[in-house]
């Protein structure tokens, strides 16, 4: 089999009836992520073609290569010192799962607000992503656009990658909300008289939501089967709730972040991460 590349849209193959040769990562300098893909591809077509003499144009919006450079933005000064809160860590999380290089823009809390930032991110926040003429905002979406571009974070089987995705949305507007609640509570509410009052009433209701979480997690290692981008999420979630004794009663819960934390593309994404915060502390 001969496969031609096109353009980064189209990959043409040629006598498909043919046995493939296999794509050597040396020659072509093609990424394992690539290699997977184009394995993958070809093996549908192999099995899909009618006509196996025919060659065949696969037209997809799945580029076959990244050619662009991705560029994120981060805190120049993380308030949580590097520790892995801040939500480029997802996106750093999500591209190191991919094998994908990055450059970081790093952001003052000042340069976010001004018009360069909004234009990027309309709230003036933390991550944004660029590539070529591309740009987003919102860390569940970037994660997914990772996802879906490159492979390692969600199932090829249709519904288990559906599950996956179900599992992002769980994580960003189900279990993150009364996280964030608490946090801006105890850090922007706390001098108010009815702080005290009100926390229990926060907390019940994380409680809550961690009860029925580790209810269905049970004793298996993720969410749904292998890691999927909807763990990585999750997983950045949760770990907000550290040293606030919340997680106490859920011991599964805890097992599962530190199996995120285990993994090797997490590590990285966090001394990455680290190492932004240390230079800056460097830097005076
Ligand atoms: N929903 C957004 C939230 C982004 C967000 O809250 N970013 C924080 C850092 S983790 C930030 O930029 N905070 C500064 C601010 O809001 O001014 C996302 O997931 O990307």
């Amino acid at each position: 089999m001969v496969l031609i590349f096109g353009s980064p849209q189209e990959l043409l193959c040629g006598k498909a009836g043919e046995a493939a040769a296999p794509v050597k990562q040396e020659d072509q300098c093609y990424s394992c992520c690539e290699i997977d893909w184009i394995q993958r591809e070809r093996n549908h077509h192999s099995a899909a073609c009618r006509n196996p003499m025919s060659p065949v144009v696969f037209k997809t919006d799945k580029p076959w290569r990244t050619t662009m450079t991705i560029t994120i933005t981060a805190f120049e000064r993380s308030p949580d010192r590097g520790k892995g809160m801040a939500r480029d860590m997802r996106v750093r999380w999500a591209l190191e799962e991919t094998g994908q290089s990055y450059d970081v823009r790093l952001v003052s809390f000042k340069a976010m607000k001004e018009p360069a930032h909004i234009a990027r991110q309309p709230f003036g926040q933390i991550p944004t992503y660029e590539e070529g003429d591309l740009a987003l905002f919102e860390s569940g979406a970037i994660v997914l656009h990772i996802a879906e571009r490159h492979s390692g974070l969600l199932p090829d089987d249709a519904n288990a990658r559906s599950r996956a995705i179900a599992w992002m949305f769980a994580a960003l507007s189900t279990i993150e909300p009364p996280i964030v609640e608490r946090e801006v509570a105890r850090y922007l509410e706390s001098d108010k008289a009815w702080y005290e009052e009100r926390r229990p009433a926060v907390e019940e209701r994380i409680r809550k939501r961690l009860g029925e979480l580790s209810f269905r997690l049970g004793d298996a290692d993720w969410l749904d089967g292998a890691f999927s981008a909807g763990d990585l999420l999750m997983v950045t979630v949760l770990r907000r709730l550290e040293g606030s004794g919340l997680l106490n009663d859920y011991p599964n819960l805890s097992a599962y972040i530190a199996r995120g934390q285990a993994r090797p593309a997490y590590r990285r994404a966090l001394d990455a991460q680290l190492a932004v915060f240390s230079a800056a502390s460097t830097d005076g």
